[in-house]
């Protein structure tokens, strides 16, 4: 700002913000007790996966303890954890849906 001597006092000038937001991983939590059929109804519902896909990932998260959902802004991961472990809760199963940053 050319008239206001940059003075530190005057009204920022306008600049685009085109940042990258930073993304976060959605995951599922392997436990003993939820049923495999349902791990993959949430999968497909929750995370628009198919359901080969989605078998895919329960088995992974089965196998290995933990696998990824997803990823997405914070926002819309922070949602996705709080529908995922709502309706797990709902139909009275411990799966833990979880996020981390990438
Ligand atoms: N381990 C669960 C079972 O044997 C299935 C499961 C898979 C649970 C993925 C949670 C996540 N019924």
């Amino acid at each position: 700002n050319k008239d206001n001597h940059d003075d530190g006092l005057a009204i920022q000038e306008a600049k685009p913000k085109l940042k990258i937001p930073p993304l976060y991983k959605v995951i599922l939590l392997n436990d003993d007790f939820t049923p495999m059929d349902f791990v993959v109804e949430v999968l497909m519902v929750f995370f628009a996966m198919s359901e080969e896909l989605a078998t895919h990932v329960m088995l992974q998260i089965h196998t290995q303890g933990v696998g990824v959902c997803g990823t997405y802004t914070k926002d819309v991961a922070e949602t996705k954890v709080v529908i995922v472990n709502e309706y797990s809760r709902e139909h009275q199963h411990p799966l833990l849906c979880s996020m981390e940053a990438v």
